[in-house]
């Protein structure tokens, strides 16, 4: 059950905005993503580890295409939906990893706050 909704909007100067998102333990999000950019731009989520791994296999894959559900791709001007539940506190990251995207500053973080 969705207990959050966060627009994130993605566009070519390589951000997103917002950056920084907050969220509460345990909450299940859907981010409803819109890619207002001309370029194909992408909401990945994962470890610092994971982004920059999958980043260098972008560079080398460029036309990769992803069926996970950690991410979704979005064509210039298309919008779409991720939904992640954030079972631990901490920072969970998330980033664009189209090739070089990840590399020019596209990433963002989602603060989990713990359960008091
Ligand atoms: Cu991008």
């Amino acid at each position: 059950m969705v207990t959050r909704t966060v627009v994130v909007d993605m566009n070519d100067t390589m951000r997103f905005s917002p950056s920084t998102i907050t969220v509460k333990q345990g909450e299940v999000v859907r981010f409803v993503v819109k890619n207002s950019g001309k370029l194909k731009h992408e909401m990945v989520i994962g470890s610092a580890s994971e982004l920059k791994e999958h980043a260098q296999m972008m560079m080398k894959f460029p036309e990769m295409e992803h069926a996970e559900a950690n991410q979704v791709t979005l064509a210039p001007g298309m919008s779409g939906n991720l939904v992640w539940q954030f079972d631990s506190a901490g920072k969970v990251e998330f980033a664009c990893l189209q090739p070089g995207h990840f590399e020019a500053g596209m990433k963002g973080i989602v603060a989990v706050e713990g359960k008091m």
